[in-house]
């Protein structure tokens, strides 16, 4: 039997989990698609050659009563409305990030969720399914490199659109440091400061680029991510984990090495796409076969969408009040302590 999947939101990443679901993984189908931009969602049936209905919004996509599973891969500030209409309906969720753009949008979800009774909702918090990144969680895990102390991070991307906006570099660049960096260590955030360096001619005037965060956990860890969206040479995840006895690194995407003209060189990716492109495989098949095999779902929580958004929150006062913000999170619900996640 194959799940039946409708999607909301046919951008750039609709499109690509739609390619994915489609033409590389199994056990599920497209069977609906809704865009705000109604010619978005027409060209995408279109491409892949769906056999799909055309909803002129979410709430009739989410009312067809064939569709087991909703992809939610439209803009941050439309995700919330659309979580909750579909939670209500009773039917699944794939959200790409972020959950919701507000703590309390989120704590909203995780509201209905907890009233529905079991888990519905996965965030597309993709770096925990990267096999780079699962190294590091099980180098970590098995103490290689004792206490971690410190992590230096960087999040880079060649260039950005023009809707690219100074708090986007946190609620929708720096969200997956949030997450995979807390996953990483087992730990909680406590407080943010935001720091600006000397401004690159490549961003636009509206736009703070780059940015240094600095992130502090419970247990006294230490983070500085740098978030650097207008670099120009290419899309570039680095981490960093110091330890007590050693240090762990991110490995880069594998490419051959050339040697030629007297130099040694690599290519660089230029996109997200082709950096995490086996990890959204992973996660997505993952999310296909528990709500098809199990009847659940198991990935990163709505939870986690929380205090992914609390975290965010203190990071974009601290963009403007230029001094450390406090992190303060609600006690975790036994609901979701419960619930056992694979990408865990
Ligand atoms: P996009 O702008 O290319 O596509 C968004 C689409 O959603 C547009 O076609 C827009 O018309 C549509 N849309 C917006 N609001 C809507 C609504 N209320 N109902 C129906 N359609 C609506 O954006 P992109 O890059 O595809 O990003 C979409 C989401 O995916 C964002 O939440 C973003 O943060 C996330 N994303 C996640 C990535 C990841 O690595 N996990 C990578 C890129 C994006
Ligand atoms: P996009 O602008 O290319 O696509 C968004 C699409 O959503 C557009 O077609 C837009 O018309 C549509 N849309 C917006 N609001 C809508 C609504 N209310 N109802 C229906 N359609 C609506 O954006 P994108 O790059 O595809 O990003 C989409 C989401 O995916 C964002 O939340 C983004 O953060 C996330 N994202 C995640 C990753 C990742 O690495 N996990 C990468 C890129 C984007
Ligand atoms: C985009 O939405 C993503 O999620 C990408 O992974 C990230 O690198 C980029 O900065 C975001 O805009």
């Amino acid at each position: 039997m194959t799940l039946k999947i409708g999607v909301i939101g046919t951008g750039a990443i609709g499109r690509d989990h739609i390619r994915r679901v489609t033409k590389s993984l199994a056990g599920a189908e497209i069977i609906a698609v809704t865009d705000v931009n109604q010619q978005a969602a027409e060209a995408v049936i279109e491409e892949f050659n769906l056999n799909a209905t055309l909803y002129k919004d979410d709430v009739d996509l989410i009312q067809d009563s064939r569709i087991e599973a909703v992809f939610i891969t439209s803009w941050g500030q439309a995700h919330e409305s659309s979580v909750l209409k579909a939670i209500e309906a009773k039917k699944f969720v794939f959200c790409e990030k972020p959950l919701a753009t507000t703590a309390e949008g989120c704590m909203r979800i995780v509201e209905a969720e907890m009233a529905y009774g079991t888990p519905l909702v996965q965030v597309g918090f993709m770096r925990r399914y990267d096999n780079g990144y699962k190294m590091l969680k099980e180098a970590i895990d098995q103490n290689t490199i004792g206490e971690p102390l410190m992590m230096h991070c960087a999040h880079r991307n060649a260039h950005v659109a023009e809707r690219y906006s100074t708090d986007m570099a946190i609620h929708d660049t720096l969200i997956h440091e949030i997450d995979v960096l807390r996953w990483l260590i087992n730990d909680d955030y406590v407080s943010a400061q935001v720091f600006y360096p000397r401004k690159t001619k490549h961003a636009l005037p509206h736009l703070k680029d780059p940015q240094m965060v600095m992130l502090e956990t419970e247990s006294g860890v230490m983070i500085n991510v740098e978030i650097f969206v207008n670099c120009t040479y290419g899309y570039d995840i680095q981490c960093e984990v110091v330890g007590e006895e050693g240090l762990l690194r991110l490995p880069d995407e594998a490419h051959i090495q050339v040697r030629k003209g007297g130099q040694i060189g690599k290519e660089i990716g230029m996109d997200w796409q082709e950096r995490f492109a086996h990890a959204y495989d992973v996660e997505v098949q993952d999310f296909i076969d528990n709500v098809r095999d199990k009847g659940t779902v198991s990935g990163p929580t709505a939870w986690d969408g929380y205090i992914a958004a609390v975290t965010a929150d203190a990071c974009v006062k601290a963009q403007t009040s230029g001094v450390k913000e406090i992190i303060e999170l609600a006690q975790c619900p036994d609901f979701y302590k419960k619930v056992k996640p694979a990408a865990r």
